[in-house]
C-alpha cells in the first residue's frame, strides 16, 4: 500500500486535507474534507508541477502525460488530473470519496510531487461550449491548492 496526502492551503480562507492511498497497480482512493467553500460544485484537479512559488498558478495545466483533451473522470479522453468536481454543502464542507486509475502514486506517472487544485467555479467536464472547457473546464480561480507528498 503507498500512501499520499495534501494539505490544501488558501489565501481565501480554505483549507482541507487529502489523502491518496493505492494497492499494487491497482486503482487510488482518494478521500478528503475540504472547508470554507461556497456551497455547490468545485472543480477538482491534479495540476502538472509542485510549484506553488506563485500561490497555484504556479502548479501550471492540468496533469495531462497522454496529451488529451480536458474531459470529465468517466471520459476516455480527459486529461490524468481530472476530477471532476466536489460538492460543498450549506455548511461549506466537502466530504468526499474518489476511486481513480489515473492517477498513480509510483511509476513514470505518479501524481507525487504534483499539486491538487480546488476551484471556485463548477468543473463543467469539457462539455460547456466556453473556450476554456476543453481546456481548463471553465472551473474559475484556483481558490486552494497544496503539493501531494508521499506519507509513510
Ligand atoms: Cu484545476
Ligand atoms: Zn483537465
Amino acid at each position: 500500500m503507498v500512501k499520499a496526502v495534501v494539505v490544501l492551503n488558501s489565501s481565501e480562507g480554505v483549507s482541507g486535507t487529502v489523502h491518496f492511498t493505492q494497492e499494487g497497480d491497482g486503482p487510488t482512493t482518494v478521500t478528503g474534507s475540504v472547508s470554507g467553500l461556497k456551497p455547490g460544485l468545485h472543480g477538482f484537479h491534479v495540476h502538472a508541477l509542485g510549484d506553488t512559488t506563485n500561490g497555484c498558478m504556479s502548479t501550471g495545466p492540468h496533469f495531462n502525460p497522454a496529451g488529451k483533451l480536458h474531459g470529465a473522470p468517466e471520459d476516455e479522453n480527459r486529461h490524468a488530473g481530472d476530477l471532476g468536481n466536489i460538492t460543498v454543502g450549506a455548511d461549506g464542507t466537502a466530504c468526499f470519496t474518489i476511486v481513480d486509475k489515473q492517477i498513480p502514486l509510483c511509476g513514470p506517472n505518479s501524481i507525487i510531487g504534483r499539486a491538487v487544485i480546488v476551484h471556485g467555479d463548477p468543473d463543467d467536464l469539457g462539455k460547456g461550449g466556453h473556450e476554456l472547457s476543453l481546456s481548463t473546464g471553465n472551473a474559475g480561480g484556483r481558490i486552494a491548492c497544496g503539493i501531494i507528498g508521499l506519507q509513510g
